[in-house]
């Protein structure tokens, strides 16, 4: 019997790869590209198994043409780029990868909202273009990080993460969830569960963590940016779209808050032009789980998903993060 395909949609470590030769046809892209959606349903037509990253968008029309796909991993926590409800419809399981990425997007926001508090890369930028010719004491004036309050929107389990790095800096904690966290977790991060008003008017700097759903579209927008200190940092490690992008530009710019640092952009990988012009804001092309441990841990992940949905490796038939269980029970 021929062996089931597993397209792979990026290229990453050979060697995690190779964990699936023994049981699988592997057809592993050799470099980043962007596919269509017409691309896309050329290489799943013939994939029993996907692994995929955000770029690649999964949805009804993608899985119409998937006649023999059986489960798509993700490459990362957030799937709002699989359609979960139409890949369950149709038999599709589907994982993604949680916990292994926590500590290290928790560090690169700490980088984020200290880069933009203290205006690391403007500095550099100045610094870069020959600009440095005596110091000036009252120059590159930043906002401090420790012992002011830091604001988090959504305290999963990223949000914590960061919560819990605070206390090294004495600072304290305010949160926003859709669901207050119990006692004991937050005894354990220090963090104060707040509504969404007092969140934005409290924090020196405020962090965003929330799963991109339809609620949390432009969850920060101008009334938003608005209820913030003028003295603000904004930092964006969730997705583009929980932040409208124009009204950020234009509150940079009016000074209406500090300083902001993005990850992540609505539309990415372009970015809207407002916010390239600004000197005010740090901008990253969505890295913050981008250490190579990590990214080990995240394909790791991945791929142990894909090997238990075909009933091989440590986890057998029971995928370790998979979104739709249900899918296997009924299978
Ligand atoms: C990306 C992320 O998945 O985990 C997430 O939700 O946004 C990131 O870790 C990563 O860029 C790999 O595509």
């Amino acid at each position: 019997m021929s062996k089931p395909r597993v397209w792979v949609s990026r290229p990453f470590f050979p060697d995690i790869v190779d964990r699936l030769r023994p049981f699988f046809e592997v057809d592993a892209e050799s470099e980043e590209q962007r596919f269509s959606s017409a691309d896309l349903a050329t290489r799943l037509a013939d994939a029993d198994a996907a692994i995929v990253g955000l770029a690649e968008r999964i949805d009804v029309a993608a899985i119409r043409q998937a006649k023999r796909l059986r489960f798509v991993a993700n490459l990362g926590v957030g799937y709002n780029n699989l359609d979960i409800e139409a890949l369950s419809a149709a038999g599709i399981g589907a994982s993604n990868t949680p916990d292994v990425l926590n500590e290290t997007v928790a560090d690169y926001a700490w980088a984020l909202m200290l880069a933009a508090a203290r205006r690391v890369g403007e500095a550099e930028r100045w610094l870069r273009a020959g600009q440095w010719h005596g110091s000036r004491f009252e120059g590159w004036l930043g906002t401090d990080v420790h012992g002011k309050t830091i604001g988090i929107l959504g305290m999963g389990r990223i949000g914590q993460a960061i919560a819990r790095r605070a206390a090294g800096f004495r600072a304290r904690v305010i949160y926003h969830n859709r669901s207050r966290l119990p006692a004991a977790v937050e005894q354990a991060c220090a963090a104060t569960y707040v509504d969404k008003a007092q969140l934005l008017t409290e924090a020196d700097h405020l962090i965003l963590v929330v799963p991109y759903t339809p609620e949390s579209h432009h969850a920060i927008g101008e009334a938003e940016l608005q209820a913030m200190k003028r003295s603000a940092t904004l930092v964006n490690v969730a997705r583009g779209g929980v932040v409208d992008d124009v009204a950020l530009a234009r509150a940079l710019a009016r000074g209406t808050i500090a300083a902001a640092a993005l990850d992540v952009f609505e539309g990415e990988p372009a970015l809207h032009p407002s916010l390239l012009a600004l000197d005010n804001i740090v901008l990253s092309p969505h890295i913050a789980s981008a250490s190579r441990d990590t990214r080990r841990d995240m394909a790791a992940l991945a791929v142990d998903n894909v090997l238990a949905a075909f009933g091989h490796g440590p986890h057998a038939g029971r995928p370790p993060t998979i979104l739709n269980p249900g899918v296997l029970a009924d299978a």
